[in-house]
């Protein structure tokens, strides 16, 4: 296992390469300006030294109430890595309704979760409007050890607390019309400032996508929690979409809405970006971004500092029993 204290120089060739794309006309302007925040993120991993003050303030943030009782899903209680240490994960985000850098956790604070309502509609038997308490009564609760893996080629591994996707769908049952699904995520010109929103021409709220298939899939999950604890707003409070076998921004935060549909759903990055982020979005290391390679992704694991490993990328993230069948 390697450790590296410096960028490696494939990382180095993300940003010499989206330099040169940007500046054209507005639109490619806007599509560059996203992009290289989304590739070039793993240069602002290094010199975010915090100090005591501001590792005070972050643990604010993520020292929430556990959530008991709390079974370890036997299937998922380990990964072949440690899981990642906690500020870390907490503090290098990506969420750009708060801000198109890492460092968003403080701004994201600003996300307002009481009273939080989730609307489960369209092409289903029994439509209903879910709030928290509800969730947590309904449906019931456990903690999953994932692989999380960014389109960026960065990675940790999770403990996730909520509850499996397809419990959802049995309680509100699709009608066989229902082919695809779309989730939206909160989004409130006055509260959700990230980069861009002043020009009005990105395609607001963040919305992701499934096919129903992949959402009965026993890996799709919704996450209430975290580190045994309430999910932290910079990471998506209250509830936020995990599909590990996918890249990280298939999994949309702060979920309002889930619409079942009969046809494939426009979503956020696609929309923007259509030919470097796909729809299906699965994790594949034979198949490189048009920016960079995908066969490896530096793992941020369990010290306190970011020395990151650099670890080869699985098909599927390593889900593939679960998942290849859906695709084949
Ligand atoms: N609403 C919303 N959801 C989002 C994003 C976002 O910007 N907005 N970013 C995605 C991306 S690119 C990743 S990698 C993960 C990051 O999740 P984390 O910050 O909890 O690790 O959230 C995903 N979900
Ligand atoms: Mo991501």
């Amino acid at each position: 296992m390697t450790f590296f204290k410096n960028p490696p120089s494939w990382q180095l060739s993300e940003a010499a390469a989206t330099s040169e794309t940007l500046y054209r006309d507005r639109r490619r302007f806007l599509k560059s300006f996203i992009g290289a925040g989304i590739g070039a993120a793993a240069t602002t991993l290094l010199g975010c030294q915090k100090s005591q003050a501001q590792i005070s303030d972050l643990e604010a943030t993520y020292k929430l109430p556990e959530i008991q009782p709390l079974p370890t899903n036997p299937a998922f209680a380990r990964v072949d890595r440690p899981i990642t240490n906690q500020e870390l994960a907490s503090s290098y985000n990506n969420f750009y309704e708060f801000g198109g850098t890492k460092s968003i956790w403080r701004s994201a604070q600003n996300l307002p979760t009481e009273n939080w309502q989730v609307e489960v509609t369209g092409l289903v038997k029994n439509p209903r409007t879910y709030d928290l308490d509800s969730l947590k009564k309904d449906f019931s609760i456990e903690e999953r050890i994932y692989r999380f893996r960014c389109v960026e080629a960065w990675s940790m591994a999770l403990p996730w607390v909520g509850f499996p996707m397809k419990d959802l769908m049995a309680a509100v049952e699709p009608k066989s019309e229902a082919k695809f699904v779309r989730f939206t995520s909160f989004y409130d010109a006055k509260i959700t400032t990230g980069p861009g929103f002043h020009l009005g021409s990105l395609p607001w709220p963040y919305q992701e996508g499934l096919r129903i298939e992949e959402m009965a899939n026993e890996l799709a999950f919704f996450a209430i929690g975290i580190y045994g604890r309430e999910l932290p707003k910079q990471h998506g409070a209250p509830i936020r979409m995990v599909l590990p076998w996918k890249y990280g921004f298939k999994g949309g935060k702060s979920i309002v809405k889930i619409e079942f549909l009969d046809s494939q759903p426009a979503t956020y990055w696609n929309t923007l970006i259509p030919h470097e982020y796909g729809f299906i979005a699965n994790v594949d290391p034979s198949k490189p971004h048009p920016r960079w390679s995908q066969a490896r992704e530096k793992f941020i694991g369990d010290t306190p500092n970011f020395d990151w490993e650099i670890r080869e990328t699985l098909p599927y993230n390593g889900y593939g029993e679960y998942v290849a069948d859906l695709y084949g």
